[in-house]
């Protein structure tokens, strides 16, 4: 709420507050300063939760642990950043999982379209041991991957047409949407069996591609599409909830060597604490941001079960090349959790 105050046109929700930093300062084991690299603007709540990971880093340690938070892709995107991390030329990053499938192939069952029905399934499965274990699959790879938060459910954006079934996104007799996609091959698979062109681009680019007519949409969240500005580039919107992405916060294995042990515990407890804010902002922010593009000219069409419906059928293909590569127990194992949230 102190976000917004004294604006004439509010430029977040009306978020809660961070919850309060608890727990003593830690003994001097040495100063550092960590340089983190996010894709996202400053008003999301990717970066609005990091600053609450550098807060309780600095506090906890009477700001001997700093981090720098540099957003807006400035220094590279996901897949760029992950490397960086990898080599130890940065220290933290913040992707969406989707680009981190090179890593952890697991972590591709996120981007299985509707598999996960509602917010509250999806919290269930990022905080579950299948979770844990996805995380744990970095061991090895120069990066460790310390917590998931909400990147959330996707929308379709462009500046063709209104969208409110697969056949407009194939056009019928104009040609099918050139749509930019994460670098992932479920994504692509998703978009070219639904009739799209769809071309795989760093989220960096995504904007003046769009300004410039190279790709006509994309789908993100309403809270990225409203903090990166992307109405001003998108007439067209769908409610489409294609997919629910998660974010993971990592960080290099070189950097987390030169930690203390107590710094190490730390880092990890922050790195839950904030995903947790996280996840809290991100879903303060989804139905207002749609609200606020509407506002700001966006025409959003809003799918009923049947339209959604439609997509999950014309998209069964993708289940049917993918399920079997990405492991039929592992869905299983999903699907679980996802139940366990409807009847508890
Ligand atoms: C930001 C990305 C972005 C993701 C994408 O670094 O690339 O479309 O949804 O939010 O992770």
């Amino acid at each position: 709420a102190t976000l917004s105050l004294g604006l004439a046109h509010a430029q977040t929700p009306d978020l809660s507050d961070p919850p309060a930093i608890e727990g003593d300062v830690l003994e001097d084991h040495g100063s550092h300063t960590l340089r983190m690299g996010i894709g996202l603007a400053e008003s999301s709540p990717q970066y609005l939760s990091s600053q609450y990971f550098a807060d309780i880093l600095e506090q906890r340690t009477d700001g001997r642990l700093t981090v720098n938070i540099f957003p807006n892709s400035q220094l590279g995107d996901d897949v760029q950043m992950m490397e960086m991390l990898q080599t130890g030329s940065l220290d933290m990053t913040y992707p969406s999982s989707s680009p981190a499938t090179t890593y952890v192939e697991e972590l591709a069952v996120f981007d299985l379209p509707f598999l996960l029905p509602n917010r509250e399934a999806a919290i269930a499965v990022m905080q579950s041991d299948t979770a844990q274990r996805m995380l744990d699959g970095f061991e090895g790879s120069g990066i460790k991957a310390l917590a998931f938060s909400e990147n959330g459910y996707r929308q379709l954006t462009n500046s063709a047409r209104p969208v409110e079934s697969p056949e407009d996104v194939a056009g019928l007799d104009v040609s099918g949407l050139t749509i930019r996609t994460m670098e992932n091959p479920v994504h692509l698979s998703i978009w070219q069996t639904l009739g799209a062109n769809p071309t795989p681009m760093a989220f960096g680019e995504l904007f003046s591609a769009m300004e410039q007519g190279v790709v006509d949409g994309q789908e993100n969240p309403w809270s990225t599409i409203l903090t990166s500005n992307f109405h001003e580039v998108q007439d067209y919107g769908s409610e489409t909830r294609h997919v629910y992405t998660p974010f993971i916060m990592m960080i290099s294995e070189r950097t987390w060597e030169r930690l203390a042990p107590e710094y190490q515990e730390l880092v990890q407890e922050a790195a839950r604490q904030s995903a947790e804010y996280e996840i809290q902002l991100a879903t303060e922010y989804d139905d207002w941001s749609r609200e606020q593009l509407e506002e700001k000219g966006m025409q959003i069409t809003r799918l009923n079960d049947e339209q959604i419906a439609a997509f999950q059928e014309a998209v069964q293909p993708v289940y049917d090349e993918w399920a079997p590569r990405i492991g039929e127990d592992l869905i299983a194992e999903i699907q679980d959790i996802v139940e366990s949230t409807s009847n508890p």
